[in-house]
């Protein structure tokens, strides 16, 4: 096992190259509806991150915290989820459930993502399924308490992570992205899909 928290199941190259350009399609389908923006944190810092959605809920924050919101910051209500992240949801966790948001992250060279816990869902028993597209990611996974032993592993284009279990509530996040690892996006970076039931 990679970690050892249980829970975390990574499958490494899941989307051949083919299946990675018809995602990123699909993303860029949804990006044009729900342009990239930048949240910023509760304490005013705008992040390194840039952030949109598809689905019923996106996730936003700003001084008023973090929380999940029905319509991109322009007003608008978030695109449809696309059928070929669904099926990838499907396909993994064998769920009937249908997921309420794709929450769509993109590293530029210098993004990073702190020590979190994905903690806003309603029902935390719900699996995460995340897609990683485009350059490298070196994600870190802790335990389910601040603090304490770290694992990292370099997630590349086309590895897919269901957090099931214990992981579902790890500290976990991203210290840098490896530029120029990957061609998939001509101008580089990198684009997470997390896929989450939130209500
Ligand atoms: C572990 N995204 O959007 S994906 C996030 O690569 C987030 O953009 C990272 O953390 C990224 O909240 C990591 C892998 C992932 C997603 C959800 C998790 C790991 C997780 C939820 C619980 C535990
Ligand atoms: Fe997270």
């Amino acid at each position: 096992m990679r970690f050892s928290v249980k829970g975390f199941e990574i499958h490494s190259g899941f989307l051949n190259i083919e299946a990675q350009r018809a995602v990123l399609d699909a993303v860029r389908g949804v990006v044009a509806k729900a342009p990239f923006f930048r949240p910023n944190t509760p304490s005013g810092k705008p992040m390194s991150v840039r952030m949109s959605a598809a689905g019923k809920y996106g996730w936003f924050s700003d001084r008023n915290g973090y929380r999940y919101v029905s319509q991109h910051p322009d007003g608008t209500p978030w695109p449809a989820i696309p059928a070929e992240v669904l099926e990838i949801w499907h396909g993994l966790t064998g769920l009937e459930r249908q997921p309420e948001c794709c929450l769509i992250n993109y590293y530029g060279p210098d993004a990073k993502l702190g020590l979190h816990q994905d903690r806003d869902e309603a029902d935390m028993r719900w699996p995460v399924v995340s897609v990683s597209l485009g350059d490298d990611g070196l994600f870190r996974m802790g335990n389910v308490t601040r603090g304490g032993k770290t694992e990292s592993h370099w997630l590349r284009s086309g590895d897919v992570v269901v957090m099931g279990g214990d992981a579902r509530l790890a500290y976990h996040g991203v210290d840098r992205i490896r530029a120029g690892s990957s061609t998939l996006l001509p101008k580089g970076g990198r684009l997470n899909l997390t896929l989450r039931v939130v209500e």
